[in-house]
């Protein structure tokens, strides 16, 4: 007897065996399943053994069953589901058989996206939600500000908006998300089970605001609008008490809109505030986040201030392993985006159109084929893996699925799967079987030379 095939399901589920039959279901069912209104569903009692986000799914000829002790593993759950169907000429879809169990090894499984340099509006974030939940990822974390723009409208702060707004990375008119644009978005990522982590970037990568509130820069520094891409110029003047009072006031509105969440601080790259003003501003921004209830976290830099105990810190920076080496020390939970191995602004080669290459060129292989443990020490606390899109370079949504697609499914397997199952042979096969399902869902993607595309000719312009 030979073995039922075991289908293509990224990230890889904990365990997977094919079990033969299947069934056939015609479209309208596949909708109404993958659609279903799982909060009215409610959880399977009797899962608990699952933990917060894992499902257990059972594929036969007499129908499929999935179990979740929460909400959120079956939305998980559903995209198994998704994954597993194969279309049929007339528009039935054929599920395999399968019993499947399945959970994350992290709880923060990330992406974030940089609205500052070029903007991007609703629909495209929230497209961008949608891939990501496809590979079971829970964190969207928008980058919001940065030194050629200012995203988030903050009520009684309209010069942000109206000047910080104006300005993107080239000739192009900037733009902003509303206060209710980004309600959308929270709104729209949380019936996903996605957490949206907002990031005001302090103090450097502040030139957008400087612009809109001069009086905040440093004495000796006259901002100017920026369109350029260099960084590390700009800082907020960490001993005027207006500073910490526009803080505030984004703080303010960020916990009503989602209270008792995550706010991202920034504190990279901030080259031109001496250490310690750093250290200053960095304290008292996070004294004004916990005083609104909300947690914070901050790029790896920001070990060089006095960290709540057991703050996130996110690793970026390879180059600055003394960071790390703090921040492992001070027992901080790590968010890993090395950026050799998940910066996806990365090019994936020499030559490539888009994406800038400071810290090497990032294939396909490079996002897969490396684990936290091989970079962090054996009792560092890692929360989870976030991969990276800057947008320097990025001008289109196009742009942004050729930089996901096939990168952002390695990253999520690195983010959800067990570290054992590692094995880039069976991945690269894997992961070419999943074209065929972004050309059905219209998603451009980069043909890699790395993956093993199933045969078929590249159309021109993938
Ligand atoms: C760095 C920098 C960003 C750049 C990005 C480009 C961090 C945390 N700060 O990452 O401003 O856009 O590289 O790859």
């Amino acid at each position: 007897m030979t073995r039922p095939a075991v289908p293509a399901v990224i990230p890889a589920p904990v365990s997977m065996t094919g079990t033969g039959d299947g069934l056939v279901v015609p479209a309208s069912t596949f909708r109404r399943y993958t659609a279903v209104d799982l909060e009215s569903a409610g959880p399977r009692t009797g899962a608990d053994d699952l933990g917060e986000e894992g499902y257990r799914l059972r594929v036969g000829p007499d129908g499929v069953d999935l179990e979740a002790g929460t909400e959120a593993g079956l939305v998980r759950g559903v995209q198994t589901l998704v994954q597993l169907a194969e279309p049929l000429p007339g528009g039935a879809y054929r599920l395999p058989g399968v019993e499947i169990e399945d959970r994350p090894r992290y709880p923060w499984r990330g992406l974030m996206l940089d609205v500052a340099r070029h903007f991007f509006g609703v629909d495209a974030i929230k497209h961008v939600i949608d891939i990501a939940t496809l590979y079971k990822l829970n964190v969207l974390h928008l980058h919001l500000t940065d030194d050629q723009g200012w995203r988030l409208e903050i009520p009684g702060r309209p010069e942000l908006t109206g000047i910080g707004g104006s300005t993107q990375v080239g000739d192009g008119p900037g733009g902003y998300l509303t206060t209710a644009d980004y309600e959308t978005i929270v709104t729209y990522a949380r019936a996903r089970h996605v957490t949206v982590v907002p990031e005001i970037d302090l103090p450097g990568h502040t030139n957008a605001a400087l612009v809109a509130y001069p009086h905040l820069a440093p004495s000796g520094y006259r901002p100017m609008p920026y369109r350029g891409t260099e960084v590390g110029f700009s800082s907020l003047d960490a001993h005027n008490a207006a500073a910490y009072a526009l803080v505030e006031d984004v703080v303010r509105e960020l916990a009503r809109i989602q209270p008792g969440g995550y706010v991202h601080i920034g504190g990279d790259e901030a080259h031109s505030t001496s250490d310690d003003d750093y250290r200053t501003f960095v304290t008292r921004a996070l004294a004004v986040v916990e005083s609104h209830g909300m947690r914070p976290i901050a790029w790896q830099e920001a070990v060089k201030a006095d960290l709540p105990a057991g703050m996130p810190v996110q690793y970026w920076d390879t180059r600055a392993s003394d960071h790390l080496a703090t921040a492992e020390r001070r027992g901080a939970a790590l968010v890993m985006s090395p950026a050799d191995h998940v910066y996806l602004d990365m090019k994936y080669e020499a030559g490539y159109p888009l994406g800038l290459d400071w810290a090497g060129h990032v294939d396909v292989r490079d996002a897969y084929d490396w684990d936290p443990a091989e970079i962090v020490g054996a009792r560092a606390a890692v929360l989870g893996i976030e991969a990276a899109l800057w947008t320097e370079t990025i001008t289109t949504v196009a742009d942004i699925e050729r930089m996901l697609l096939p990168r952002l499914p390695a990253v999520a397997e690195r983010a959800w799967s067990p570290a054992e199952s590692r094995d880039w042979g069976r991945f690269r096969a894997r992961l070419g079987g999943h074209a065929s399902l972004w050309d059905r869902l219209g998603v451009a993607y980069h043909p890699s030379l790395q993956v093993a595309w199933p045969s078929r000719e590249f159309a021109a312009g993938h």
